[in-house]
């Protein structure tokens, strides 16, 4: 069989770290993947490149692009009878999907920090335009509120770490320091950790960070950064293994849901 995946920006680490699950998940199932990477996530360039997955007559596609339902809706409308599988959509998309909880992911994040005692905290989201990266945000704002809190400073930056390492600046550029920042992924993260060293702010003696994903590298960015783990390796797998199987499936909608997990490591306290 051959199953197309039609991807987000690979330079971004989750993005590829989620490709690479599924290659080698897909390799063990002898199952080839067709792998085409969109920079521009408009409806029409999404509908060419399915398009051009579907004329090289795979047999099942995973998305892993962040669209709002009608896309999503649309784009599968339009593959059909190819079974289709999204990986970056809201739940109220009606569309086969395999999510993450970004609500729980979002909740870990802050109840982490009440725990450790902190009242300021700022936000650095990722970017509007993302479906998770909203829920996140929201999902943050709704902890701290039933926490009676509001967010100390909000920013948003583009997923990258050189936006990390401005938004940082910037959150950081007060009379008062927030006491922590919670951050929407660990590239984010780096660069929020490289502009707290630049201005000797100390990691987590004054400043906690938080970040989202682990990454392979988060082990070892400087201090080992805590954050919310998505299972990439398990999602990627658990989606070529749907999707090989899908045509026996077919008739229901399946929306998985994956659960996040804090991982505590040093950048907080
Ligand atoms: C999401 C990552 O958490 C984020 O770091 C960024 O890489 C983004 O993807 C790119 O779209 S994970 C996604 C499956 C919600």
């Amino acid at each position: 069989k051959t199953l197309g995946l039609l991807t987000t920006d690979l330079a971004l680490h989750a993005p590829s770290q989620i490709a690479s699950a599924v290659k080698s998940r897909a390799g063990l199932a002898a199952a080839s993947v067709i792998i085409s990477m969109l920079e521009q996530h408009d409806a029409e360039s999404c509908i060419a490149a399915l398009q051009e997955l579907l004329a090289q007559r795979v047999d099942g596609v995973l998305i892993n692009v962040p669209l709002d339902d009608a896309l999503a809706q649309q784009l599968a409308a339009q593959a059909a009878p190819t079974p289709v599988l999204f990986l970056d959509v809201s739940d109220s998309a009606a569309v086969n999907s395999l999510v993450f909880d970004a609500g729980q992911g979002a909740r870990l994040g802050v109840e982490h920090l009440l725990m450790l005692g902190h009242q300021r905290i700022a936000l650095l989201g990722g970017p509007e335009t993302s479906v998770s990266a909203r829920t996140r945000f929201s999902g943050w704002l709704a902890a701290l509120q039933q926490a009676e809190l509001v967010p100390f400073a909000c920013a948003n930056g583009d997923w990258s770490a050189a936006s990390g390492y401005e938004k940082a600046h910037g959150l950081l550029a007060g009379p008062q320091l927030p006491q922590a920042i919670l951050v929407a992924n660990d590239q984010m993260a780096l660069g929020v950790l490289r502009a707290c060293a630049e201005k000797g702010i100390a990691v987590p003696g004054q400043i906690s960070v938080v970040g989202y994903d682990d990454t392979a590298d988060s082990a070892w960015f400087s201090p080992p950064l805590t954050t919310v783990r998505q299972a990439f390796k398990e999602a990627g797998a658990q989606s070529v293994d749907w999707l090989l199987n899908a045509a026996e499936s077919a008739a229901e909608l399946c929306q998985l849901r994956l659960p996040v997990t804090l991982v505590e490591r040093y950048s907080t306290a």
